[in-house]
């Protein structure tokens, strides 16, 4: 209901007006920093008339374009409109719209993919220069002016900090039991100010339920009734399970060891398919009372909380498929006081997951066989995604572990190779590679002892002989032998698909 009902302050609701009205009030060239993070919590009515206003400029021989910012990912009618309207000049921290990513890859659209941590400071920095205008969603307005924060938490505390005028958009079609589930810290600060942050368990509450935001800066409410948007998960398929297993196993092997404790240590899945499909994996695992301190909550997340396995999860966003966001609604009573959703500078910060011992689970492009770990381009130079959260949690992790098919593209593409056409994650912040093939425990190893286990735990067999004909040759012939490398070959698997459409040639 678009009614004002969720707007308890008087002084916006005078504020209230048609997204084309807000939209009318953000220039060409401005700075526009907008809520969401993954499918969840971004606006979903102001960057869809802005984009037609583009549109309309454009159509009239005009040029308009702004710069975007968010927490990481949206929705289509964020990303997906803007970049098709040809609107955005320059996007940061990270993408994974289909349509801005053709633009960023045909080289017009700027894209500075960001460790997700460090959004946030960087703006407090000031060289990404001033936001103009804050478009953020809330799930409702308090009599007093402050916000009751939606589905994701994101950069929204500093931008409705930062901006010069902020746009507030109400969704009324978001739970109204969020309120009370997100936990703002507002003692962020620069050096030489900063301080230790006071959290050192997943579930501790440091900060404050709403967002503060001064009511003078916002120039327009807009009510929308819109549902956010996630895809739905692939259903694991017997490689995932198969990776699954091996990470199962490799746990209760730490826990036996003495290394992990029996409800292991604050568990972080990043996105993506595998990511998924592993944590409903420990639905029928033996590990009871975990916790997840992580950066977006999944469906197999909650499939954890409601098996009684995970105790709590700590997140910035949701980001849940329609059918586990239903779910999730209709559960709210189970679900609310074991769910905390933070600013993304405080789910993903170096500090914490260091403190907490965080076990770090992400997915990758591809990885060479010293362990270095390429997670966003393609061939070397077509974005996928971007880096997002996964080197916040790689480098600070107790175990730093990445999971992979063997193969990509239906076999053509091998996921293990000579060298890394990118490099996202350096050997050192790689202590595990899980493929469905098997389980290389990298940790205390040389570079030398890497390799052989990587090959042969972890690539597709079609691929092994491959990979040890050019290991022996580089044990050979390599102009040093820490890293022993045929540096003209090393990327030749790359350049054979580029040229056959296949690694196999
Ligand atoms: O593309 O759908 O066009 O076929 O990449 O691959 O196998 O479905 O795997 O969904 O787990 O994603 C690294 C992309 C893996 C993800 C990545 C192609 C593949 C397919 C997806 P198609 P899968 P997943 C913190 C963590 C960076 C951010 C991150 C990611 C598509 O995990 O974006 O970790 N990570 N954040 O075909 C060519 C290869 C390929 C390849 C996969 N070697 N060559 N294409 N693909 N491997 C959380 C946040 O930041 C929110």
């Amino acid at each position: 209901m678009a009614d004002g009902a969720r707007i308890g302050c008087d002084r916006l609701r005078s504020k209230i007006m048609s997204a084309a009205d807000a939209a009318a009030l953000i220039e060409s060239g401005s700075t526009v920093a907008m809520s969401g993070f993954t499918g969840s919590g971004y606006p979903k009515a102001v960057p869809l008339a802005l984009a037609s206003r583009i549109e309309a400029v454009h159509a009239a021989g005009g040029r308009f374009r702004v710069r975007v910012w968010t927490g990481a990912s949206t929705g289509p009618e964020l990303d997906g409109a803007l970049a098709k309207a040809d609107g955005v000049e320059f996007r940061l921290p990270y993408n994974s719209d289909p349509i801005a990513r053709e633009k960023i890859n045909r080289g017009e659209m700027e894209y500075f993919d960001m460790h997700l941590s460090q959004v946030a400071p960087m703006a407090w920095q000031g060289f990404l220069g001033p936001i103009d205008t804050a478009v953020v969603e809330v799930s409702g307005i308090r009599p007093d002016g402050s916000l009751i924060p939606s589905s994701s938490i994101g950069n929204n505390k500093t931008w409705l900090d930062q901006a010069k005028q902020v746009i507030l958009e109400v969704n009324n079609w978001q739970n109204p039991a969020l309120e009370g589930m997100h936990d703002i810290y507002y003692g962020t600060a620069l050096p030489p100010n900063r301080v230790p942050i006071p959290l050192v368990k997943p579930d501790d509450r440091i900060g404050e339920a709403y967002f503060r935001c001064d009511p003078d800066k916002v120039v327009a409410v807009v009510e929308t009734q819109a549902p956010d948007r996630n895809l739905p998960f692939s259903p694991p398929d017997d490689g995932a399970r198969q990776i699954a297993g091996h990470l199962l196993e490799f746990f209760s092997h730490e826990v036996a060891k003495g290394r992990l404790p029996a409800d292991l240590l604050p568990l972080q899945s990043g996105v993506g398919n595998i990511a998924n499909a592993v944590l409903t994996g420990l639905v029928d695992g033996p590990f009871d009372n975990m916790t997840a301190y992580t950066e977006v909550i999944q469906d197999g997340m909650l499939d954890l909380l409601t098996a009684g396995k995970l105790r709590m999860a700590s997140a910035t966003a949701f980001s849940l498929s329609p059918e586990a966001a239903e779910a999730m609604n209709a559960n709210m009573g189970f679900f609310r006081d074991k769910l905390i959703l933070r600013p993304q500078e405080i789910s993903n910060h170096p500090e914490l997951i260091r403190r907490l011992g965080c076990l770090a689970m992400n997915g990758l492009i591809e990885a060479d066989i010293y362990g270095n770990v390429n997670s966003t381009h393609i061939m070397g130079s077509r974005i996928q995604n971007g880096i997002g959260g996964s080197g916040d949690f790689a480098r600070n992790a107790y175990v730093s572990i990445f999971v992979t098919p063997s193969t990509a593209k239906k076999g053509a593409i091998s996921a293990i190779v000579p060298q890394v056409a990118h490099v996202d994650h350096i050997t050192q912040d790689v202590q595990v590679i899980v493929t469905e093939q098997g389980l290389a425990d990298l940790r205390g190893l040389s570079p030398k002892q890497r390799a052989k286990v990587i090959i042969e735990n972890c690539s597709h067999p079609d691929y092994r002989p491959g990979l040890e004909d050019y290991y022996r040759r580089a044990r050979r012939d390599a102009y040093g032998q820490q890293s022993p490398s045929l540096l003209t070959e090393a990327l030749s698997w790359h350049q054979r698909f580029i040229e056959t459409g296949s690694m196999r040639g």
